[in-house]
């Protein structure tokens, strides 16, 4: 039997990563097929397809979401493959598996790892296994004996939080300061995790204060092949969800971040992991403690492409078509820093989503500077989806100097129609605290009440 092949994709998302995959695609001689729905069907990019076919009305439930529609277009279309991107389905075992009863391959790894570390509480105990540090608790779901928790948390030591299984990037989680708080914490906790993920595992562990988050991006063939890509920092963020990131992670001894990677690598090794992975961790007092892993493409993975100098989704879809990984650890080279700033239709002071038309578009050039964007003057964002219109990634060969070149992109960057957080963004640059590096996961919520503050005095309030 030959391995997996084929010369034509399709492409299950929409807006800039759509319009990223098919760079990718294009640039690798690959034939692209885009769905779109019936609200983005006048995109640009959908019209840059070799073909485009209207999978469902705007809602993403009945389009994006629609495994069957997906399955059917790439049918019609004849793709021997689906890129998931990120978001919707990219995350999703069942539709993997069902992609790939179908005779297609899937751009991602395969449904045993998506659901390995879906279940949040299986990947640590993966990732303990295989000698990834984790954050200090148990490897296994708590029971429903309340004793019992009230030990493990006085083994941990307060605080502590609690976790659902089925949950991750900040759903379903609570901070337990102290003992008298735990019964309710845990019921609260079972509950949500019941209704939200239909599963009502929860786990605990050691509540880290103020931890930075970063995260090491891999690349496996699933043949027993597994590379580290550097790291990231991704602390800025509000109610989880990031604003700025950059790479590498700056300040970290070089033997702790090596080390690091190649427990990851080894980790992925170990598991069989296929395609793009990134490992998150919460970096304390300089130790690293991983907290979960993402099976996808990620939106910040140009910061990793503007430092290593690779195409990472030409990679991720070279593993899927079934090449080896021919790339060594010690072909893996950085050079210099990167920053990219999420530009999102909201408005940048209730964060309320701002869709319409965009009246004007004028984006920033120069050294090093790089635009992800499907939008231009008279592009209408769509209320429907999340609200990332473009991504403004910046390089240089220092931190300083990539971080000059950003806050002069961000001046020069001009969208006009909608409300956006490009304000937000040229304000944070400027922070004496950013500016000296290494935030934590709180600063940048602590940066805006500070900024309402201040803005409120000023308005006599
Ligand atoms: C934590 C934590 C502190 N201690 N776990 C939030 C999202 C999910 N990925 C895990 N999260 C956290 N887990 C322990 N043991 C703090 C967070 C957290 C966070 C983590 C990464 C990035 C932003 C964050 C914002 C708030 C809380």
């Amino acid at each position: 039997m030959s391995g997996p092949a084929f010369t034509k994709v399709l492409i299950a998302n929409r807006g800039e990563i759509a319009l990223r995959i098919l760079r990718a695609c294009k640039s690798m001689g690959l034939e692209t097929v885009v769905v779109y729905s019936q609200a983005d069907r006048d995109a640009g990019y959908v019209a840059l397809a070799d073909e485009a076919l209207c999978i469902g009305p705007a809602p993403a439930s009945r389009s994006y979401l629609d495994q069957t529609a997906l399955l059917l277009a790439a049918k019609a279309s004849g793709a021997g493959a689906i890129h998931p991107g990120f978001g919707f389905l990219s995350e999703n075992a069942e539709f993997a598996a069902r992609v790939e009863q179908a005779g297609l391959v899937f751009i991602g790894p395969t449904p045993d790892n998506i659901r390995d570390m879906g279940d949040k509480i299986s990947a640590k105990r993966l990732m303990m296994e295989a000698g990834v540090p984790c954050v200090p608790g148990p490897d296994h779901a708590l029971d429903a004996d309340y004793d019992s928790s009230c030990a493990t948390a006085r083994r941990i030591g307060y605080p502590v939080i609690i976790k659902a299984a089925g949950g991750g990037g900040g759903k379903g989680m609570r901070i337990v300061a102290q003992e008298s708080e735990l019964k309710d914490a845990l019921s609260l906790t079972r509950e949500e995790a019941r209704r939200a993920f239909g599963a009502s595992e929860i786990y605990m562990e050691k509540y880290l204060a103020h931890p930075r988050h970063v995260e090491i991006q891999v690349l496996a063939d699933g043949k027993g092949h597994a590379l580290w890509l550097g790291s990231r920092d991704c602390s800025p963020q509000r109610r989880h969800q990031k604003m700025l990131e950059e790479a590498p992670a700056i300040a970290i001894a070089p033997d702790v971040i090596n080390g690091i990677g190649a427990r990851c690598v080894a980790a992925c090794e170990r598991l069989g992991y296929r395609g793009l992975g990134t490992f998150e961790f919460l970096m304390e007092d300089g130790a690293f403690f991983f907290i979960e892993m993402n099976t996808r493409l990620q939106v910040e993975h140009p910061v990793t492409e503007m430092v290593t100098g690779l195409d990472i989704v030409e990679q991720q879809i070279r593993v899927a078509l079934g090449e080896p990984l021919t790339l060594r650890q010690t072909d893996i080279t950085q050079s210099g820093h990167a920053f990219e700033c999420r530009i999102n239709a909201e408005d940048p002071e209730t964060f309320a989503p701002s869709p319409g038309v965009i009246t004007a578009w004028q984006m920033p050039g120069g050294p090093g500077v790089r635009i992800d964007s499907h939008a231009c003057a008279g592009y209408r964002v769509p209320p429907h989806y999340d609200s990332m219109i473009a991504k403004l990634i910046v390089h240089g060969d220092t931190r300083e100097i990539a971080l000059r070149r950003l806050a002069l992109a961000l001046d020069e960057m001009r969208i006009e129609g909608i409300k956006t957080n490009l304000p937000l963004h040229r304000a944070f640059v400027r922070d004496a605290q950013f500016i000296r590096g290494g935030v934590d996961i709180h600063a940048l919520e602590n940066w805006l009440k500070q900024a309402n503050r201040t803005r409120d005095q000023q308005h006599g309030a």
